[in-house]
């Protein structure tokens, strides 16, 4: 999709500071960083959300944990731990239509979530 801003991040028409990609999936730091990690994990193939996922897509989505996992490696996250979030629609603040996996590390998470 061309007017999809991680679509032309996934095609390099739009610069993003790359952390690791692999066939399926390619994994960038956000541009607004919420922790000293925040990664965005996405699916080369377009799809719009979480919500949106079927079985053909299975094959994708795995990916995108198993690409999670090496970021956590790579930024040390793996002993102390991450935080792994899909947002989907308006009430969870989902802005961009393009599958992501947020990957927050670094500091201490709060939880419940809706604590900060
Ligand atoms: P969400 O709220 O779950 O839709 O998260 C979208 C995230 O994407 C948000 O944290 C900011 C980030 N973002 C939006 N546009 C860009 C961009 O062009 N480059 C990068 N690196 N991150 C972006």
């Amino acid at each position: 999709m061309t007017d999809c801003i991680f679509c032309r991040i996934v095609a390099g028409e739009v610069p993003a500071d790359e952390v690791v990609s692999s066939e399926l999936s390619f994994a960038f730091r956000d541009l607004s960083p919420q922790a000293p990690t925040h990664v965005l994990v996405i699916p080369r193939q377009h799809i719009t959300h979480a919500g949106d996922v079927g079985p053909e897509h299975a094959a994708a989505v795995a990916d995108l944990l198993v690409t999670a996992t090496r970021v956590a490696e790579i930024d040390g996250l793996t002993e102390r731990g991450y935080r792994l979030v899909f947002n989907v629609g308006e009430d969870a603040g989902n802005s961009v239509p393009h599958l992501h996996l947020h990957v927050l590390g670094g500091r201490q998470m709060g939880w419940p979530p809706w604590s900060g």
